[in-house]
C-alpha cells in the first residue's frame, strides 16, 4: 500500500491526518526532491482509521522506511500514535487548523509524554520537517549530509545576495519618484 514517487527505496515516511493537510505537507515532499531522498505519502486518521495507522506504523520498518513525517491538526494525535508504534523517529508537523490557528495542533504534537518523544516543528513547517529528516538521514549518511550542507549554502548565498539589493530597495521605498 505504499503510495511512493518512484521505484527507489522508500527512507521517509510522510503521512497526514487527512488530505486537507496535503497543501502544507507537499513543501517536505518538494524539499526531500531536492535532497534526492525517495519518500512514500499516506493521508490516514489516528481518529478515524485507528487501525488502518497502526497497521502503517507498525510496517515502516519491514518496507525499509528510515524516517517518519507525520502532520495533523486539531487534536492532533497522529504523530504520536505512530511514535508510539515504532523505534523510527518522528518529526511532528502541526498543521495551521481553522478554530485556534494552529495552537491546538502544536501542544497537541509537542506535549508527549517522557518515553514517547515527537520532533515537533513550527506549524505548517512542514519544509523543515524534509530538512530534518534529511539531516537525521545524513547522520549517517555522508553523502545525505552533504547535500544538506549544499542546500544550507545556496540558502546562505541567496541571504547574501538579497542584503546586497536592500539599500537599493531602501531608496526606492524612501524616494519612490527619484
Ligand atoms: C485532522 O483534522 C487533520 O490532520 C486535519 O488537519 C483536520 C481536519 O481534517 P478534515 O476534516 O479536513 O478531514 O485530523
Amino acid at each position: 500500500m505504499a503510495l511512493q514517487q518512484d521505484a527507489r527505496p522508500i527512507r521517509v515516511g510522510i503521512i497526514m491526518g487527512s488530505d486537507s493537510d496535503l497543501g502544507t505537507m507537499l513543501e517536505a515532499a518538494r524539499v526531500l526532491d531536492q535532497l534526492g531522498i525517495a519518500w512514500e505519502i499516506n493521508a490516514l486518521s489516528a481518529h478515524r482509521t485507528p487501525h488502518r495507522v497502526a497497521e502503517y506504523a507498525e510496517g515502516l520498518e519491514g518496507r525499509g522506511v528510515q524516517v517518519v513525517i507525520a502532520g495533523a491538526g486539531g487534536a492532533a494525535h497522529l504523530p504520536g500514535v505512530i511514535a508510539a508504534f515504532t523505534p523510527l523517529p518522528v518529526i511532528g508537523v502541526p498543521i495551521k487548523s481553522v478554530a485556534l490557528d494552529g495552537l491546538d495542533s502544536l501542544l497537541s504534537i509537542v506535549q508527549m509524554p517522557p518515553g514517547i518523544p515527537v520532533a515537533t516543528v513550527g506549524v505548517n513547517a512542514a519544509r523543515n520537517a524534509g530538512i530534518l529528516a534529511a539531516q537525521i538521514l545524513g547522520s549517517g549518511d555522508p553523502e545525505v549530509r552533504e547535500r544538506v550542507r549544499k542546500l544550507k549554502a545556496e540558502q546562505a548565498a541567496s541571504v547574501e545576495s538579497r542584503n546586497e539589493r536592500l539599500l537599493e530597495r531602501v531608496k526606492k521605498e524612501l524616494n519612490p519618484n527619484a
